[in-house]
């Protein structure tokens, strides 16, 4: 046997693992999945000039990720690829619907169901044990937007889809509504073509409909103005303007991707039992309501939903800001 021939063998192998990996990944509620080879980020100027800028607000754990997230290789030594995933959480509406218009406030979709990485992180945990015994002894570790790993940019390199405008990964089969989970690894898997080409073209709808002007540019985001992070990521207390560009937005916000064309041609509506939409996150969409609620009240009601994240506190502010808007 010839070099040339184990080479080739090792080619076969790695192949015919990926399409067997796939093939389980859908199994396991993924909607779709790819493989990245692990290079050094070619966009990390990018990433760069986006922090120097100051863009990331006081999101400083992206600061401290940074060399990680230009070569993401560093993160699990050894590792060569990425296995990368899709999981759509598009709820076939705009609206919630749980309680009648003017009482309600606007929260974003992905957080009317459970908590996604307490959905797709035991979902990747799955995908892992699969590749090591597709792979035995093979390394893994995962990650769902927790972690240093530039997940956008896996994903577009695993072939699912373009960065759009929005800086949204846009799947032309599904559009955006979707989480990215990420398996790095060290076994050998056949990497897919990165996706060739961006198909906003000039379309710019996104950069118009933004209620509060955070884009700077086409992809570049000024986060310190987007409502997604003065409502979820943001700590204490909202400045005037702040308070004012909150609007009808309770928590996190989805215009930009709402007004998509790809999002209204091709979005459609999940059947993944475990992300149906929760009643205890769409009644709290009144703010009143929860304005009133103590730490204690909210805990019990909302520690296993997203709105954990800012937290009563959090939620309080964001509420108190809605309730200005409307009184204004
Ligand atoms: C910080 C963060 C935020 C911040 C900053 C958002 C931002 N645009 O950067 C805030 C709080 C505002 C936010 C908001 C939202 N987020 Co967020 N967020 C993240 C997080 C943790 C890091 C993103 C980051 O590093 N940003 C810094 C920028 C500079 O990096 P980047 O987004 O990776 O962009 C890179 C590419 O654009 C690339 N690049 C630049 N030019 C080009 C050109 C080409 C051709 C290519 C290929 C690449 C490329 O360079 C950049 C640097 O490497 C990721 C999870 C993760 N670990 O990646 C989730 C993540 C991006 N968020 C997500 C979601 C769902 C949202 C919201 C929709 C939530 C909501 N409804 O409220 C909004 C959307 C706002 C928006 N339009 O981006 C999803 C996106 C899924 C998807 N299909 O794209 C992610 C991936 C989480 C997940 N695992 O599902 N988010
Ligand atoms: S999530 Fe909302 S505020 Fe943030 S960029 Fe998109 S449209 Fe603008
Ligand atoms: S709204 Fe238009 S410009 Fe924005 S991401 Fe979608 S296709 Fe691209």
């Amino acid at each position: 046997m010839t070099a040339k021939d184990v080479e080739q063998g090792r080619r076969a192998t790695a192949s015919s693992r990926s399409v067997e990996l796939k093939r389980r990944a859908l199994a396991m509620g993924f909607t779709a999945v790819g493989v990245a080879n692990l290079e050094k980020n070619a966009h990390a100027a990018e990433l760069d000039r986006w922090l120097a800028a100051g863009y990331a607000g006081t999101m400083t754990y992206l600061h401290r990720q940074a060399p990680k997230r230009r070569d993401p290789a560093r993160i699990l030594p050894g590792a060569r690829v990425a296995v990368v995933t899709l999981t759509n959480y598009w709820h076939g509406s705009t609206d919630p619907g749980a309680m009648p218009r003017g009482s309600r406030a606007r929260i974003a979709q992905y957080a009317w169901s459970a908590d996604y990485h307490a959905v797709v992180g035991p979902r990747l945990e799955r995908l892992a044990a699969a590749i090591r015994e597709l792979a035995p002894g093979a390394a893994t570790k995962c990650y769902v937007d927790a972690g240093p790993v530039p997940e956008r940019e896996l994903a577009q390199q695993a072939g699912l889809g373009w960065i759009g405008k929005n800086m949204m990964l846009i799947d032309p089969a599904r559009g955006s509504f979707t989480f990215i989970g990420v398996v790095l690894t060290d076994a050998a898997l056949a990497p897919d073509l990165p996706f060739d080409g961006d198909r906003c073209g000039t379309c710019r709808r996104c950069l118009d409909a933004c209620p509060t002007q955070a884009f700077v540019a086409p992809g570049e985001l000024d986060a310190r103005r987007c409502i997604a992070y003065l409502t979820i990521e943001r700590r204490g207390a909202f400045t005037p303007t702040e308070r004012s560009q909150v609007g009808e937005w309770l928590f996190g916000c989805d215009v930009c991707q709402d007004v998509c064309p790809w999002n209204e041609k091709f979005a459609t509506s999940t059947r993944d039992p475990e992300l149906a939409p929760q009643p205890a996150v769409s009644a709290a969409a009144d703010p009143a309501e929860l304005l009133a609620l103590d730490d204690t009240a909210f805990t019990a009601r909302y520690g296993d939903t997203p709105f954990a994240r800012p937290g009563a506190a959090g939620m309080r502010r964001n509420a108190a800001a809605v309730l200005e808007h409307r009184a204004e």
